[in-house]
């Protein structure tokens, strides 16, 4: 058997070496003859084997990459571990144990892409950070960069399948002026130190209080442009302090600890920090789009 597997493989190895050598394109307008080894030995003067192979083109680090790396380094230097998770998920860590209602919109067919009644893709990676409590306790100092799904119709500003980058920290006196003062100095390190920040109140069934980040115009500084529709400012991300019920879904005592955490969109990101217009062409993987990073 084994015998036979050999002889088997001498001759498949035979065949392949002699086709590729039939695709090379010779250089110099040298023809190559089907042959055996004699005739490649008559052929040999003209074929000069030291020349360097093919080289194939490099490839560069996707946007969305870079970005991702850009924000997972400046919290890294603030003390953040990086944690992941699955990206099918049960329902009770996407939803319930985010204290998202059975009533949510958010838990419509129409939002969230089911894979049956108990699992779903995640919508965001916040259940990573449901699993990182249970695991780690607190004091925990996170980050949970990823993918996440949502069943939208693709545009230019929505695509089924995006990036999130969602940060949490955990620890006794953990308060709302610590989200803001992060937030700022992560908003001024990732956007540049002539950026301003700005929060005001949002809602999250998931932080309380909750709240959005805006940053001045990139575009036009603050003076008002199609960009930020006249008013200076852009939204960039959602945030807030920790919502009791999830602290204790993750098995911390929201008694002992308090925390803020934050979710942001990683194209969006780079949509506003290289002026793309399409999310769309994060994921065709067009070269000439590629390329310019
Ligand atoms: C948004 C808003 C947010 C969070 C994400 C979070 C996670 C846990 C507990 C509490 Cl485990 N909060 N994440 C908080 C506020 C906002 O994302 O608009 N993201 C794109």
């Amino acid at each position: 058997m084994g015998r036979a597997f050999n002889a088997l493989r001498g001759h498949a190895a035979a065949v392949d070496a002699e086709e590729l050598l039939q695709e090379v394109p010779l250089r110099g307008g040298v023809t190559r003859e089907r042959g055996g080894a004699a005739d490649a030995r008559h052929a040999a003067p003209h074929l000069d084997l030291t020349l360097p192979g093919y080289r194939r083109p490099l490839g560069s680090v996707h946007p969305v990459t870079r970005v991702m790396r850009e924000i997972e380094d400046i919290f890294l230097g603030l003390g953040f571990s990086i944690e992941s998770g699955p990206e099918i998920e049960s329902v009770y860590y996407n939803f319930d144990a985010l204290n998202i209602p059975e009533s949510h919109p958010a838990r419509d067919d129409w939002d969230t892409l089911y894979v049956n009644s108990e699992t779903v893709l995640r919508t965001h990676t916040s259940p990573v950070q449901i699993r990182a409590m249970e695991k780690h306790g607190a004091p925990l100092y996170i980050l949970c960069p990823g993918k996440a799904y949502r069943h939208d119709n693709p545009d230019s500003t929505h695509a089924t399948m995006f990036h999130q980058v969602e940060g949490l920290a955990v620890d006794t006196d953990i308060s709302f002026a610590d989200l803001k003062g992060t937030l700022d100095y992560f908003a001024k390190k990732f956007f540049g130190d002539t950026i301003k920040t700005n929060l005001s109140p949002s809602f999250f069934p998931f932080t309380e209080p909750s709240g959005e980040l805006a940053i001045s115009c990139v575009f036009c500084g603050g003076e008002g442009c199609r960009v930020c529709k006249e008013s200076g400012w852009v939204e960039v991300m959602g945030c807030g302090m920790v919502h009791p019920e999830v602290l204790r879904h993750g098995g911390i005592d929201p008694e002992r600890y308090s925390g803020w955490a934050f979710g942001l969109g990683v194209e969006r990101f780079a949509m506003m920090k290289y002026d793309i217009n399409d999310i769309q062409l994060f994921h065709q993987g067009d070269v000439r789009f590629l390329e310019q990073f």
